[in-house]
């Protein structure tokens, strides 16, 4: 077995915490293992759109130096954030204070979003830690897309990595950071909000955070559960056939720590046609969605709410 956590989404007693798949990723050089590796992968992606990725190979400083210049960035002058890379709403890019999108969702949260590509005329980063972060997981990214090609049978094992490693690859970088609040809306006496309920859009996002939970993701029968956080390991979060998990993060409880969040979005090109590959498709599975172009989900989804399924426009009637 090859699968490190023995009852996926059971939930431990003591935090309430849900156990997602874990997928040990050392053993994909060992051509015994790689097989039920790319299967468990298959398996995670359709059972629970998310699983977690430990024994990844990205070194500790890569991940800590985007942390901490992460830290560092949140910690200044509000004034100082603003100008610094773009607007307080960002259209879509830039720094951004508890506005979402741009149709009125809001959450206890200030993040950074940009676009990974460097070549990309968008405001990026333009520092060294954000550009290895996103060499070392659009590296890791692309070898998922594999194993899942190899889990799934596709003859060409390429065909999904190949979006993201595309020059004009439409990928993004996203650091959320939580600073700790109180834990009940005094008005409503429910738990406060960070990031509302959504499904991520892209192929899949690489969710990194430090030790403060706040992750949760919605179960089939609708109940919310906690993700456990660990910060030694990334979670992985799909789309398509492997339907992406719902997903929110509560606002942070913890007395006095911040809680950072940084995700990885790979997707493909702008022009590139999303539609099913011709060996899945036959009379008795029939493609369910007309053929659309990443740029056209694109525009559908900022024309809508975080909580929106944008995918329902494009369904054959
Ligand atoms: C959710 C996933 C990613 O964070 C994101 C978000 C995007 C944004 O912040 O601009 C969106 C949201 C996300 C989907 C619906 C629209 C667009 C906010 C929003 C209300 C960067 C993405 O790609 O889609």
């Amino acid at each position: 077995m090859v699968v490190a956590s023995p009852s996926p989404l059971k939930r431990t007693k003591k935090t309430k915490a849900v156990g997602v798949p874990t997928i040990d990723l050392s053993l994909k050089h060992d051509d015994q293992h790689r097989p039920s590796l790319s299967h468990l992968i298959v398996e995670a992606c359709e059972e629970f759109g998310i699983f977690k990725v430990v024994n990844h190979g990205i070194s500790d400083d890569v991940i800590t130096s985007l942390e901490k210049y992460g830290l560092n960035f949140f910690a200044k002058p509000t004034e100082d954030k603003h100008s610094a890379v773009g607007p307080t709403v960002p259209k879509p890019f830039g720094y951004g204070f508890r506005n979402i999108g741009s149709n009125g969702d809001v959450g206890d949260l200030e993040y950074l979003l940009l676009h990974a590509n460097i070549s990309s005329t968008h405001p990026h980063l333009l520092s060294e830690a954000a550009d290895d972060y996103v060499d070392a997981v659009s590296d890791l990214a692309c070898e998922l897309l594999v194993l899942m090609a190899e889990g799934l049978w596709v003859p060409d094992k390429t065909i999904f990595s190949r979006l993201i490693k595309d020059s004009q690859s439409d990928s993004l970088l996203r650091l959320n950071h939580y600073p700790p609040t109180k834990m009940r809306d005094p008005l409503t006496n429910s738990e406060r909000i960070g990031f509302g309920e959504h499904s991520d859009p892209q192929i899949l996002t690489i969710l990194r955070s430090n030790d403060v939970g706040g992750l949760q993701i919605c179960m089939p029968d609708g109940l919310w559960v906690p993700v456990q956080p660990d910060p030694n390991a990334f979670y992985v979060l799909t789309n398509g056939r492997f339907e992406s998990v719902k997903h929110r993060a509560i606002a942070n409880n913890s007395p006095s720590k911040a809680r950072m969040s940084i995700m990885y979005f790979g997707a493909p090109p702008l022009n590139a046609t999303i539609s099913p590959i011709q060996e899945m498709v036959s009379p008795l599975n029939p493609s369910l969605y007309k053929p659309f172009t990443w740029g056209e989900y694109k525009r559908a989804m900022h024309a809508s709410r975080l909580s929106d399924c944008r995918l329902n426009l494009f369904k054959r009637r």
